[in-house]
């Protein structure tokens, strides 16, 4: 069946291996992060075809980090390398948040020539996220492009609001991200998200903000998550977790709800196997379920194209 094309930056990513603070800790992971990237991963990992889009750069990091990606079953042959820019990297500070070192980096680079270069055989469902939006002054109109290009293609567009204050205020994140938001078919938003950026403190709330989208999906941490269809509000209890680090859990729930309708699931079923995904992620330090045995290089790429 068709699959799901998952675009967005993909950094190297340095996490102590377990839950401790980053200025004490000995044993480091480098292992790749990017929310959209692990998207697709979690798609793959449920069975379903998943590919990736982003730049790299031309450098070691970046090689490790398409490797990674594509150990985890996701199609990386679209991926550019860039000559030109390098990988961006972050650094996990578990339970206090994360360090960016991305300006300038390869991804930031994307551009409305990157939309016009994407094919969409084999693609039922393409998924952005509002962290692209906040990287550069190309992205924004490469989201654009993208957008109206899936439109026409009848691509369906699934859209994870991901605000990082790391990279922009509410204030300034509020407006960009609504208005993708509404281009989009399928929406994920956390309800704290909902409340920060647009004061919406409900999931009623963030849906009269987004009424006519398709699948609103409303997250709501340990409780929950609602559906919003046309038809129909559908809840869904949270599993019950110990939480080792929760970076990545949005992402697994993305990836296993959108994993579950590729699959041709009904509502509550796309909700749980969100939870599912999220609860096995929650209990790891890196971004995606423990698989930190593997060897990380075992498959270096050999596809290389330049920018
Ligand atoms: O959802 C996890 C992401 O936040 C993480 O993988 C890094 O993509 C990332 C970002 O931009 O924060």
């Amino acid at each position: 069946g068709r699959g799901l094309l998952a675009i967005g930056e993909t950094m190297g990513m340095v996490a102590p291996v377990a839950a401790e603070r980053l200025e004490r800790a000995d044993v480091f992971r480098v292992d790749a992060g990017g929310a959209e990237s692990n998207v697709a991963a979690h798609v793959a990992a449920l069975g379903q075809p998943a590919a990736w889009y982003s730049h790299v750069g031309d450098d070691a990091l970046g090689r490790r980090v398409v490797a990674r990606v594509r150990s985890r079953g996701v199609d990386v042959s679209r991926v550019v390398v860039d000559s030109r820019h390098p990988t961006g990297l972050y650094l996990k500070d578990p339970g206090h948040g994360v360090a960016y070192y991305r300006a300038g980096s390869a991804a930031a680079h994307l551009d409305i020539a990157d939309a016009e270069r994407l094919t969409w055989d084999g693609i039922a469902v393409v998924h952005l996220s509002g962290i692209t939006a906040a990287l550069d002054a190309t992205a924004p109109a490469f989201l654009d492009r993208v957008i109206d290009r899936a439109r026409d293609a009848r691509v369906t567009v699934s859209f994870d609001v991901n605000h990082r204050a790391a990279l922009w205020p509410a204030d300034a994140a509020a407006a960009p991200l609504l208005d993708l938001a509404r281009r989009a078919d399928i929406v994920f938003v956390g309800r704290d998200e909902a409340e920060t950026l647009w004061d919406a403190a409900t999931a009623d709330a963030a849906r009269r903000l987004l009424p006519e989208t398709a699948q609103l999906v409303v997250k709501d941490g340990a409780v929950g998550a609602t559906l919003y269809t046309g038809e129909e509000r559908v809840f869904e209890s949270a599993l019950v977790v110990d939480v080792v680090e929760p970076v990545g859990a949005g992402d697994a729930f993305a990836g296993g709800y959108l994993a579950a309708l590729l699959a041709g699931a009904a509502p509550a079923e796309r909700l749980r196997a969100g939870h599912d995904r999220a609860a096995l992620t929650m209990a790891t330090t890196g971004d995606f379920p423990d698989d930190a045995a593997e060897s990380p290089v075992a498959d270096i790429p050999s596809e290389r194209t330049s920018a």
